[in-house]
C-alpha cells in the first residue's frame, strides 16, 4: 500500500501525547479495509480528526492511505475519477462542510455520468455548543457552515447519502457506502462526518471486510433474450453498432472485438473509452448518422445518447438493441430513444456469450454475406482514413497550426510512444484527435462520460497516480485547461510525482460555444458585424508560464513544424519526472 512519506517506525516515535483511539482512526482504517490507495482531499476544521489520526497511524507505522492534497476540490474529485477509470477500484475524496462540497461543482455531474464509483466524505460542522463535549463549535466559523441540508447539494449526482451518526457504524456505514458505489451501475456516494463523532473515543469498531459486502455485478443477462438477438444479427443485412464505454475493461473491448470480426458488424464509435482498435477495418469512424440511416438493426452497446434524433432518424422498421447496466437510462429524466429491446447486463459477458450464440448459427449463406460486408467496410474504412490524412497533411505547409494537424502530429508521436495513455478533454478538435490516435488497446484513452468542463487535469493526475508506469498524455482546449484549476492540478502532479504532459489546443476561444451560434444565427448580429460575446479568450494567457510557477515545463508551439518535435520533448520531460504544458497555438477559432 502506497504511503507517502516515510512511517517514522524507525526513528524516535515523537512525544505526542497519548490519546485514546478516537472514531477518525476507524475512519482510516474503514478505507484501508476497503482497499482505497488515495484519499483525495481538501481540509478544514471538521477534517482535523481524520488528519491527526492519518498522521499518527502512519507514525506508528500502520498502513494509512495516500494523502493526495488538492487545493481545489474539484482536482480531487476528477482525480478519483481518473483512478476509479483506470483501475475500477474506488478511492476516497474528503472534503470541508458545504464550502468544499460546493466545490465539487461540476465533477459531481461527471462522476454521477461517467459512472465513477467515488466515496466523497465531507465534514458536517459540529452539532452541539458545549464545551464539555470533544468537537464542539469553538470558532465563529462553525455557525455558518450549518446548512438546512449539506446533502441536498449533492443528493442529484450521488447514488446514496448518509450522514454518519454514531462513532460505532464508521466500519458498517464505509462498507455499505463502497457497496453502493461499486454496484451496477457504479457511481458516486456521499457521507458526511460530524466532528463530535469523529472526536469520540471508541474502542474497537468492528471493520466488515470489503468480501462481506460485496458490490453487486450485472452479468450477461438473459439466455433467451441473447439468443434472440444472436439470430436477429445473424439475419440483418445492415447492422451497425454504436459504442461508448465497451472498452471501459478489457474484457468488453475484446468481446466486441470477436463479435464484431465473426459477423462483419461496423463499429462507430462515441470514444469515452477505447472500444475498438481504431486501425480495425471494421472501425468506422465516430459519426453514428450515415450508418443510423440505414441499419436494420443497430446494437447500441453502453451508450447514453447513441445518436442526435433530431439530426438522424433510424429506419423505422430497425431493430434496436440496447445492452447496458442501464439501458433505460434511469437517472436521465426524458429518454425517448425507441428500442426493440432493452437489455440489462454488462456488455464484456453479455457479448461473449452473444459470440457463443453466433457462431452457431452461421451457415454457408450467411458467411458468404458477412464477408461480401467485411470487404465493403475495409474499403469504407481505409477511404475516410485516407481522407483525414489527407485533410492533415494538407495543413503541413499553413503557417498556423490547424486542429487537425495537431491530432495528426499526435498520432504520429504515439506510434513511437506507444505506451502512452490519454487523457481526452480536447472538446471541438476532438474528432481530429481520435481519427488520428490509433489508440489500438483498450485502456488507453479516457472522457469524462459528462459535461462538465475543467475534468481533465484532475483525471490525468488521477490516472497517472493508478498507472505509474505509462506516460500519460492531457488533450485539453484552452477553456476546459482553465476550468481544470491548473496551479492546483499541477501542484499535486508535481508534488506526488506523477508527472502528465498536458497538450493545450489553444484556439483562443470557446469554439464549442462560438460555433453553435454561427450556425443557429449565420446572417446574424454576432457574425455580421464580427462581435461575438462570451467567446473568446483572447489575448490568450501565456499557459505554458505557468508551468513554472509550479516546477514543471512550459513551452508554447506555433509553427506546425515544431508541433511533432514539442511533443518528443514534452514526453522526455515527463519521462524524467517534471509535468508539461504545451500551449500549441492553433488558428482562431
Ligand atoms: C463547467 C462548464 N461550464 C461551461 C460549459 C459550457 N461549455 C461547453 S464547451 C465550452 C467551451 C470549451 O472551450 P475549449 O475547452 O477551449 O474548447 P473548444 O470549444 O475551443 O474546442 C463551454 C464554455 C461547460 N460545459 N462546463
Ligand atoms: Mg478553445
Amino acid at each position: 500500500m502506497a504511503t507517502k512519506s516515510q512511517p517514522a517506525h524507525d526513528k524516535e516515535l515523537p512525544s505526542a501525547e497519548p490519546r485514546p483511539a478516537e472514531s477518525a482512526e476507524a475512519y482510516v482504517r474503514a478505507l484501508m479495509a476497503q482497499g482505497v490507495e488515495c484519499l483525495f482531499m481538501n481540509p478544514g476544521t471538521d477534517t482535523i480528526p481524520i488528519q491527526e489520526a492519518l498522521s499518527k497511524l502512519e507514525q506508528l507505522g500502520e498502513p494509512v492511505p495516500r494523502t493526495v492534497l488538492c487545493l481545489f476540490e474539484l482536482v480531487a474529485l476528477a482525480a478519483a475519477h481518473g483512478y476509479f477509470q483506470a483501475t475500477g477500484r474506488p478511492q476516497a475524496v474528503l472534503v470541508h462542510v458545504d464550502v468544499g462540497t460546493q466545490n465539487l461543482g461540476g465533477m459531481l455531474h461527471n462522476a454521477q455520468r461517467g459512472r465513477a464509483a467515488v466515496l466523497i466524505s465531507a465534514g458536517r460542522t459540529p452539532y452541539t455548543t458545549d464545551s464539555r463535549l470533544r468537537g464542539t463549535r469553538d470558532t465563529y466559523i462553525h455557525w455558518l457552515q450549518e446548512q438546512f441540508d449539506q446533502h441536498g447539494i449533492v443528493r442529484n449526482f450521488v447514488k446514496w447519502d448518509y450522514e454518519l451518526r454514531r462513532p460505532e457504524q464508521m466500519g458498517e456505514v464505509i462498507a455499505r457506502a463502497f457497496q453502493i458505489a461499486a454496484s451496477d451501475p457504479p457511481g458516486p456516494v456521499y457521507l458526511t462526518l460530524p466532528r463530535e463523532v469523529l472526536m469520540t473515543e471508541v474502542g474497537d469498531v468492528r471493520l466488515p471486510m470489503p468480501e462481506q459486502a460485496p458490490p453487486a455485478r450485472l452479468g450477461a443477462g438473459d439466455p433467451d433474450g441473447l439468443r434472440d438477438i444472436a439470430r436477429r444479427l445473424v439475419q440483418s443485412e445492415h447492422p451497425v453498432v454504436l459504442t461508448s464505454t465497451t472498452g471501459r475493461t478489457r474484457e468488453g473491448f475484446d468481446g466486441l472485438v470477436r463479435l464484431a470480426e465473426l459477423l462483419a458488424l461496423p463499429v462507430v464509435e462515441r470514444r469515452e473509452r477505447t472500444n475498438f482498435p481504431t486501425s480495425h477495418p471494421l472501425h468506422q469512424g465516430f459519426q453514428p448518422g450515415p450508418f443510423v440511416e440505414t441499419a436494420d438493426l443497430i446494437l447500441v452497446l453502453d451508450s447514453d445518447v447513441p445518436y442526435i434524433p433530431t439530426q438522424v432518424m433510424p429506419r423505422t422498421d430497425a431493430t434496436i438493441i440496447q445492452i447496458d447496466l442501464d439501458p433505460v437510462k434511469e437517472r436521465i429524466p426524458l429518454w425517448s430513444f425507441p428500442l426493440t429491446l432493452a437489455v440489462r447486463a454488462d456488455s464484456a459477458s453479455a457479448l461473449g456469450l452473444l459470440a457463443d450464440y453466433v457462431g452457431e448459427l452461421l451457415t454457408d449463406d450467411v458467411r458468404q454475406r458477412i464477408e461480401t460486408r467485411r470487404a465493403e467496410l475495409t474499403t469504407r474504412h481505409n477511404e475516410r482514413r485516407a481522407a483525414r490524412k489527407a485533410t492533415a497533411l494538407a495543413a503541413r505547409d499553413a503557417r498556423t497550426i490547424t486542429a487537425e494537424w495537431l491530432g495528426y502530429c499526435i498520432g504520429q508521436f504515439q506510434r513511437d510512444a506507444s505506451d502512452c495513455l490519454f487523457v481526452d478533454e480536447s472538446l471541438t478538435s476532438h474528432v481530429a484527435v481520435w481519427n488520428h490516435l490509433d489508440t489500438d488497446e483498450p485502456e488507453t484513452m479516457f472522457g469524462s462520460g459528462g459535461s462538465s468542463l475543467g475534468w481533465g487535469l484532475g483525471a490525468a493526475l488521477g490516472i497517472k497516480l493508478a498507472r505509474p508506469d505509462r506516460p500519460v498524455v492531457l488533450v485539453v482546449g484552452d477553456g476546459s485547461f482553465i476550468f481544470g484549476e491548473p496551479l492546483a492540478a499541477l501542484w499535486a502532479s508535481q508534488i506526488n510525482q506523477a508527472p502528465v504532459l498536458v497538450v493545450v489546443f489553444n484556439n483562443g476561444c470557446y469554439n464549442a460555444n462560438k460555433a453553435p451560434l454561427i450556425s443557429a444565427y449565420p446572417q446574424g448580429y454576432s457574425v455580421q458585424g464580427r462581435h461575438f460575446v462570451g467567446t473568446d479568450l483572447l489575448p490568450a494567457p501565456r499557459y505554458d508560464l505557468l508551468a513554472a510557477v509550479v516546477g514543471a515545463v512550459g513551452e508554447r508551439v506555433d509553427n506546425p513544424d515544431q508541433v511533432l518535435p514539442a511533443l518528443h520533448r514534452g514526453l522526455d520531460q515527463v519521462r524524467s519526472g517534471r509535468s508539461v504544458v504545451l500551449d500549441v497555438i492553433l488558428v482562431r477559432g
